[in-house]
């Protein structure tokens, strides 16, 4: 395995050499069974901060050197995984700063963890044996703590305990080849690390936090500003919303199969239809429209096609449909019983809402339109 430790470096003369030292001396040597490499990507840092790689290059067959024109740390880091995976045939990159805030000990646990299975790797402040320094103030640690807290619950990822983190390792294949790397968000500052994240969390099936004891820069002059946080919240609002697309299709699609029902219902019963016949016809109706807008509208990703497939999921989904209406009749006998049914208008919203939905939902993600699997390369 073959991992490699991307780290931009601008103006960063006085931590990188002594950087290179501390990885190549004392971390590496303690990694077995794995070729750790380091790439540095200097965007021709004025205070010489590339020729200082240069030098230690003599040593360290594994050092590689980057140098690109100044575009911001987003554009840095992507660079580098580019060169990564293309030119030197990465299994794994990881995320570092030169700046020593995210010390070389931790090295060693991340890649640990890539070695036991892991597809994605985090290298978390926010989880037992992790922590930020103790030196900031107040404000900049309660920023930190409620930025991440607002991040992910605006991303729906209560899991995971750090989303903003810096120091990460992404598994390659079908992971980070599987992403897009021209078109993240905000890729000349910090917030590309919200949508890289975001992705990397998508593709990977085994998600790793390791504890990170995060410390404030070694030469002490902090970029932290409001423009940096904005467009790192300004990432996280969008990709939320993205994510909450499909519900709200979903949701709108329910409504309309809904109002297929009521009105097919009082046709039928205009005709006077026995009233298995109304019933019956008019929830199949109800059924083949939400199959039909579903798969073209809010699964239009996983959509299925040809006739034979489709007569087959509909089949399918006629039977799960048939567990919403158990869990309907169920929970309606149940509480009619207990309560009384003096109580059935609250309960039906109710169950609907929060039981028939919600299974659903889980029916459709996990049978129906189920994703399958990705097939890297
Ligand atoms: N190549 C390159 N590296 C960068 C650029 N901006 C930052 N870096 C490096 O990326 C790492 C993280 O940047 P920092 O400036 O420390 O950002 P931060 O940790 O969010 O903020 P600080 O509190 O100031 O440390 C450091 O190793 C920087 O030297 C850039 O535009 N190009
Ligand atoms: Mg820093």
């Amino acid at each position: 395995m073959k991992v490699v430790i991307i780290m931009p470096a601008y103006n960063e003369a006085e931590n990188i050499g002594l950087m290179i030292e501390e990885l190549f001396g004392k971390e590496f040597p303690q990694i077995k069974n794995t070729e750790m490499h380091l790439l540095v990507v200097d965007d021709f840092s004025p205070d010489g901060t590339g020729n200082i790689v240069k030098k230690y290059q003599a040593e360290y067959k594994n050092l590689h050197l980057l140098q690109k024109p100044k575009e911001g740390l987003g554009w840095a880091y992507i660079r580098g995984m580019q060169y990564a995976v293309n030119k030197l045939g990465a299994d794994a990159v990881m995320e570092m700063d030169a700046d020593f805030q995210h010390p070389p000990r931790f090295v060693k646990d991340m890649v640990a963890a890539f070695l036991n299975g892991a597809d994605y790797v985090i290298g978390s402040r926010y989880i037992r044996g992790g922590s930020i320094p103790k030196e900031w103030e107040f404000s900049r640690k309660a920023v930190s703590f409620l930025g991440n807290l607002f991040i992910r619950m605006v991303l729906l990822k209560p899991q995971i305990h750090d989303l903003t983190t810096g120091f990460r390792l992404t598994r390659v294949k079908g992971v980070l080849d599987q992403i897009d790397l021209e078109h993240l968000m905000e890729p000349t500052r910090f917030a590309y690390k919200v949508d890289l994240l975001y992705q990397s969390i998508k593709n990977a099936k085994k998600v790793v936090e390791v504890p990170l004891e995060f410390a404030s820069r070694a030469k002490e002059k902090s970029k932290f500003n409001p423009k940096e946080m904005i467009s790192t919240f300004k990432v996280a609002i969008i990709l939320g919303i993205k994510d909450k697309q499909k519900i709200i299709k979903f949701g709108l699609v329910g409504f309309l199969g809904y109002l297929v029902n009521a009105f097919a219902l009082y046709l039928f019963t205009k005709l006077s239809w026995p009233g298995w016949a109304a019933w019956g016809l008019s929830t199949e109706l109800a059924i083949l429209s939400n199959f039909t807008w579903n798969n073209l509208w809010t699964f239009r990703d996983q959509q299925i096609n040809g006739l034979a497939a489709i007569a087959s999921k509909f089949l399918q989904f006629n039977l799960t449909s048939a567990g919403g209406l158990l869990i309907q009749v169920g929970v309606g006998v149940a509480t009619d019983y207990l309560l009384g049914s003096q109580y059935r208008q609250i309960v039906l919203p109710l169950t609907i809402g929060f039981l028939v939905m919600p299974y659903n939902y889980l029916m459709y993600t996990l049978v129906i339109w189920r994703k399958k699997a990705s097939n890297p390369k």
